[in-house]
């Protein structure tokens, strides 16, 4: 390969490094604390958030709420729509009782070609409805999940938040955890790609620390690699697991 090539080589490579996958499950609310609007619409996807581009995201393999020690399947409910101009989902759900209430996405496993795998992310949202605030940091039943240390709901912008990194209810060290900001309205811009997506790595006991250092929903996606793989055009290729959460400060 001659220098120039190289060059572009090594700038298509920084690209990808600097625009990292999210799956994405967002309310319309952070907490529910009304009767008269209890209903929580949520926006479910797969997106770069800082970047404001999306992915088409096939109809995920289960989608379901925890709350109350129950799990109610809400796959159902699931309706098409848009995010940053690619297929997404859509949902809504009434919350008729207090409780925590833990939405989980689990999708179809994405082939990305650019990285020569596919994607898998887990993905969570933990949404408090009239007061309650037990269990936040209950498990869920997916296979990867953040376990906040840190309360996953009415924090200021400026806190510092935590979360263990689990994979099959075990903790995972040194994962790389991701970590970037739903920039919806396009207001935020990054001083250079490197700004993009941050970048903390766990533990050894599977925790990571990072401070939000302004307001709005910012998404952490912990990555590790799939013990098994899945076969594209006929060749086994690795799997991505993210286990991803989301939330929000004020
Ligand atoms: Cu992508």
């Amino acid at each position: 390969m001659n220098s120039k090539l190289a060059v572009l080589a090594l700038l298509s490579l920084a690209a990808t490094a600097a625009n990292a996958h999210f799956g994405m499950v967002i309310p319309d609310k952070a907490y529910v604390t009304d009767q008269k609007a209890g209903t929580v619409g949520l926006t479910v996807a797969f997106a770069h958030p800082m970047e404001r581009n999306g992915m088409t995201m096939a109809k995920p393999n289960a989608f379901y709420v925890v709350a109350n020690g129950k799990k109610t399947d809400l796959a159902a409910s699931l309706k098409k729509a848009k995010l940053f101009g690619k297929d997404a989902w859509s949902s809504s759900y009434k919350v008729a009782r207090p409780g925590v209430y833990q939405f989980v996405v689990e999708p179809k496993p994405y082939w990305e070609p650019a990285e020569d795998k596919f994607i898998l992310h887990y993905t969570k949202v933990v949404v408090p409805a009239y007061g309650d605030e037990d269990g936040w940091d209950a498990p869920t039943s997916a296979k990867a999940e953040i376990i906040p240390l840190t309360r996953p709901f009415g924090n200021w912008a400026g806190n510092t938040f935590q979360g263990k990194v689990v994979v099959n209810g075990k903790p995972v060290a040194g994962a790389d955890v991701e970590i970037e900001f739903y920039n919806k309205a396009g207001k935020k811009k990054p001083a250079t790609d490197y700004h993009v997506t941050q970048v903390v790595k766990a533990d050894a006991n599977g925790v990571f620390t990072y401070t939000a250092p302004w307001a709005g929903w910012w998404g952490f996606a912990a990555l590790t690699d799939a013990d098994y793989k899945l076969k594209q055009d006929g060749k086994e290729k690795p799997v991505e697991i993210g286990a991803v959460l989301w939330t929000k400060f004020e």
